[in-house]
């Protein structure tokens, strides 16, 4: 039995309306999970992101393995009881982060050897571990320990490496203990089709309770990115979620819900939002500049969230500049608010069967200017 549930409501073009059960809470596809990597979704309070309509965030192994620590946070009843927050929560598996950390880490077949970006104490995460620390965590969705190579890469590299990252699955499922949490499996491949079959097919015959697909942009170019998405898609199963991890752009994720994917995650919304870059039906602001300094108007015309209607540009500039702690806040539940509002209307449009115009609308109102 799985901890999760998924249902295919509806299937427009390639796009998917479902809907995903998880001992947390049920979620509607295609989702955006904003993401909170320190066990907060900086600058929003649960209580916030729920009223954004937030239904699912992320956390990581990571960060919450090396600080606070996810015997700690066992110990304080779980990762929801932790940070307050008793929504569904997936975890990344540490592998993502581990290899962003360039020289600071070692990879062999055990596993990946690093040391912690705060104190250089080394560790070692190995596909167990990474399992122990996400059921000591207590998320509703796990992923697997995987190796995310540079992309384009090597073919030889990427043959090897995802050849690996499907012996790490194995070893993922074989360690999982509680029957309460869901695990998925992370398609590696780079921009090879035959690699991302050959991975789609080993994890399905492993059996996962969801697929991923990893290893997209991370350096690749974005017609690639769009590439793999569209190519990969169809080696999935169609009666489980599909999610593409840490992407994107509001262009990505339209273009990743049109490949057939229902599940994205994403630093941009909330970290642009604190570098004052803000996202709009009509394309991006930058809320630092000096044409916004008497703009009475609201960041997004077409946005009914509180931000919106409350603060104009103008406010909204001064507070950045001033680096004033509301200017974050602000920014943030903006974002978030577009993202989130985004694929609710991309949901309605799958329901509708009008996702090719819903799409082509997207497009034509960025080509106009601010
Ligand atoms: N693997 C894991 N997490 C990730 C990625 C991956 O490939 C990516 C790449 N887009 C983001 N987050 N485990
Ligand atoms: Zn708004």
């Amino acid at each position: 039995m799985s901890a999760i549930n998924f249902t295919l409501i509806k299937q427009d073009g390639q796009a998917r309306l479902g809907s995903l059960k998880t001992p947390h809470g049920t979620i509607d596809t295609p989702i955006f999970m904003p993401v909170g990597t320190q066990a907060t979704v900086k600058a929003m309070t649960p209580d916030e992101l729920k009223q954004l309509g937030a239904q699912i965030i992320l956390g990581n192994t990571y960060h919450l393995y090396l600080r606070p620590g996810h015997e700690l946070i066992a110990r304080m009843g779980g990762l929801h009881e932790f940070m307050g927050w008793n929504g569904p929560i997936l975890t990344d598996s540490g592998g993502f982060q581990v290899f962003s950390l360039g020289e600071l880490r070692k990879i062999t077949e055990e596993g990946v050897r690093f040391q912690s970006h705060l104190d250089g104490s080394y560790h070692m995460l190995t596909p167990e571990k990474s399992i122990e620390v996400q059921e000591a965590l207590g998320s509703d969705i796990m992923m697997c320990f995987d190796e995310c190579p540079p992309s384009p890469g090597d073919r030889a590299y990427v043959s090897r490496s995802l050849e690996m990252t499907t012996r790490w699955a194995r070893r993922c499922k074989d360690a999982q203990r509680r029957d309460d949490q869901a695990l998925f499996g992370i398609v590696q491949g780079g921009i090879f089709e035959d690699l991302r079959a050959r991975s789609a097919c080993e994890l399905q015959e492993i059996s996962f309770d969801g697929y991923a697909l990893g290893g997209v942009s991370v350096g690749e170019e974005k017609e690639r990115m769009l590439d793999v998405m569209n190519f990969t898609a169809p080696y999935l199963p169609v009666d489980k979620p599909r999610y593409v991890m840490g992407i994107g752009t509001p262009e990505d994720l339209v273009e990743g819900i049109n490949a057939g994917f229902d599940m994205f995650d994403c630093v941009m919304p909330t970290r642009n939002a604190r570098n004052g870059m803000l996202f709009t039906s009509f394309g991006r602001v930058n809320i630092k500049g000096a044409i916004y300094a008497e703009d009475r108007g609201p960041i997004d015309p077409e946005c009914s969230c509180y931000v919106c209607r409350n603060f104009s540009r103008a406010y909204l500039r001064h507070l950045y500049r001033a680096g004033e702690i509301l200017a974050s806040r602000l920014n943030t539940w903006h974002n978030l608010n577009y993202y989130l509002d985004l694929m609710s209307q991309a949901r309605k449009a799958i329901s509708d069967g009008r996702f090719a115009d819903f799409r082509r609308d997207f497009y034509a109102k960025r080509d106009k200017t601010c």
